[in-house]
């Protein structure tokens, strides 16, 4: 761990399998295992168990430290904590023929949990959908069923267009839907969209009933770090280079250099452009095994050689897309 992540709240640190040295300064877990598990506190901290390695000896945890004082809860399923600065919540929809009205009840249980306890800016969420591109019993797509229930979540809510978190949404290898986020209390925020593409929750109806809520990145005023969100080969609404994994990983990379670069910035009323690599504790998710090898390389050219990158091979939102990647573009120095 750098000496910089060391002294920053809430910043991921992606440690092996064993890695969490002390869980009194765990705000909340990511467990990428070989099975999935309905979120739990077994360790002392909230956990989400997302199956999303084939084999569990290649499992690792993503923890979210603090050094604050943590306060842990749990109700209907959903774990969560809190240190005065930032809450982790995490939930689960069990496997099921249909998500809609299951995901906008969890989503709500975890935004109700967050707001009473003060924290009202949700700025960061992971998704992980099994089936993703599979079909609920209606027939619709598992990721745009879930989408639906996700925006009515958020209309009930209240959330509108500048409320959105940064976002992933991606498959998972079993388990229903898992989700978790990250909230603050008093950080100040702004949402970043990218001029390259259409904002997410203005996708035409082609792509669903009502289109995915999220910003392409949000800023904390804090940290001054920017939360990138999963980024495609998207350009417009439409995705670009299909079948072309190589063309896919480069497009991906340009629409996140322009996001969190200077000219963008700017736009945004935001100094400090950064570039790839600005970003750390990357997520690089990959459609097919036989790919891997050529992302890896394509990212390594345009990451940091001290970015710590996970790579998962799994399903992503659009059948056409065959990489995603996230990150935090870290302030410059
Ligand atoms: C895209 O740009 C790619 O539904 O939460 C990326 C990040 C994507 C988050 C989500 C979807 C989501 O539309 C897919």
């Amino acid at each position: 761990m750098s000496a910089e992540t060391a002294s920053t709240y809430a910043l991921p640190v992606l440690t092996p399998a064993f890695g969490v040295a002390s869980a009194s300064t765990v705000l909340g877990a990511i467990r990428y295992a070989g099975r999935h598990r309905e979120p739990h506190d077994d360790a002392g901290y909230p956990e989400l168990t997302v199956q999303l390695v084939r084999d569990d000896a290649d499992a690792f945890t993503e923890v979210w430290h603090t050094s604050g004082e943590v306060e842990r809860g749990s109700r209907d399923g959903v774990v969560y904590a809190h240190d005065g600065e930032h809450f982790f919540a995490a939930g689960h929809v069990r496997e099921a023929r249909g998500y809609t009205d299951a995901i906008a009840t969890a989503y709500l249980t975890a935004l109700d949990l967050a707001r009473s306890h003060g924290y009202h800016r949700m700025f960061r969420v992971w998704n992980y959908l099994h089936r993703i591109n599979g079909r609920n019993a209606e027939g619709l797509e598992i990721y745009r069923d879930f989408c639906l229930g996700r925006a009515i979540a958020f209309d009930r809510a209240g959330l509108g267009a500048g409320d959105l978190p940064a976002a992933t949404g991606v498959g998972s290898l079993g388990g229903g839907i898992a989700f978790c986020f990250l909230a603050t209390r008093s950080g100040h925020s702004l949402n970043i969209e990218n001029t390259r593409q259409v904002p997410a929750y203005r996708y035409p109806r082609r792509y669903g009933p009502r289109p995915p809520g999220f910003a392409r990145a949000t800023w904390l005023s804090d940290s001054g770090h920017i939360y990138v969100s999963g980024t495609a080969s998207i350009v417009g609404h439409r995705t670009v280079h299909p079948g072309r994994v190589d063309r896919q990983c480069r497009e991906a990379l340009a629409n996140i250099a322009h996001v969190i670069g200077a000219e963008n910035l700017a736009a945004h009323g935001l100094t400090d452009g950064r570039t790839p690599r600005d970003l750390r504790n990357v997520k690089v998710y990959v459609r097919e095994h036989a790919d891997l090898a050529q992302v890896r390389e394509i990212c390594a050219e345009a990451l940091a050689p001290d970015c710590a990158v996970a790579y998962f091979t799994t399903d992503i939102c659009r059948s056409d897309l065959l990489v995603e990647i996230e990150g935090i573009a870290m302030t410059p120095a």
